[in-house]
């Protein structure tokens, strides 16, 4: 399998994170496919129409994309430990959650680096890092013994949205207020699937 993808997206991250976790790094190969809205990539086009990665060409079946797809699919593949069937609706919550965040802070770092700045808004990137704020103290408030519980791909989308607000908006400091979820991130940013899959490489 080739896994269209790119070394800071927080959505192929989530993947290559799963990847690792599960066993099933070496069958998949790696192709470069960022681009953005103003610049889709060609390859990457020719796989998703909507030009995002990642996404995952398979030999026996159809390209897939969209990050949650491609893990849940990946984790079938790897025997359906990252995605159990005793609480599935709380982990595909939580992954919803965490890829909503994701979703905001990305739309708040391509507001700065691809809009022109003259027609910038800024009561729309405040409104995007509000949904990000909330989603955080929705963590910290009700899901941390979830966090504290056996792995499950909620952890790693979880870790991969906080792993990207350090690269992206380290200076919005989101640990304020939240040290539950700061001590968790502390601990799970040191496995060696979020080490070497760091986006500051
Ligand atoms: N919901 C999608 C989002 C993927 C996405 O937005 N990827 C970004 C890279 S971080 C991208 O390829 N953007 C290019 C574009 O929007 O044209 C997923 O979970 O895979």
């Amino acid at each position: 399998m080739q896994l269209l993808t790119g070394p800071t997206s927080p959505y192929c991250r989530k993947v290559d994170v799963l990847l690792r976790e599960s066993g099933l790094r070496e069958h998949v190969t790696d192709v470069m496919g960022s681009g953005t809205p103003i610049e889709p990539n060609p390859t990457t086009i020719a796989s998703n129409p909507l030009g995002k990665i990642p996404a995952l060409i398979r030999e026996d079946g159809p390209t897939l994309y969209d990050s949650r797809v491609i893990c849940r699919f990946l984790d079938t593949l790897a025997g359906g430990t990252f995605y159990p069937e005793g609480r599935l609706w709380e982990v595909l919550t939580l992954e919803a959650t965490a890829e909503g965040m994701i979703d905001a802070a990305l739309l708040m770092a391509y507001e700065w680096r691809i809009r022109p700045e003259e027609i910038r808004y800024e009561p729309w990137v405040e409104g995007q890092w509000s949904k990000i704020d909330r989603g955080l103290d929705v963590i910290e408030g009700r899901w941390m013994s979830h966090l504290e519980g056996r792995m499950d791909m909620g952890h790693i989308a979880v870790a991969c949205a906080l792993g990207y607000l350090d690269f992206r908006h380290d200076a919005r400091g989101w640990r304020n207020g939240r040290p539950s979820l700061a001590a968790w991130y502390e601990e799970f940013q040191a496995r060696e699937s979020m080490v070497v899959t760091r986006p500051d490489r």
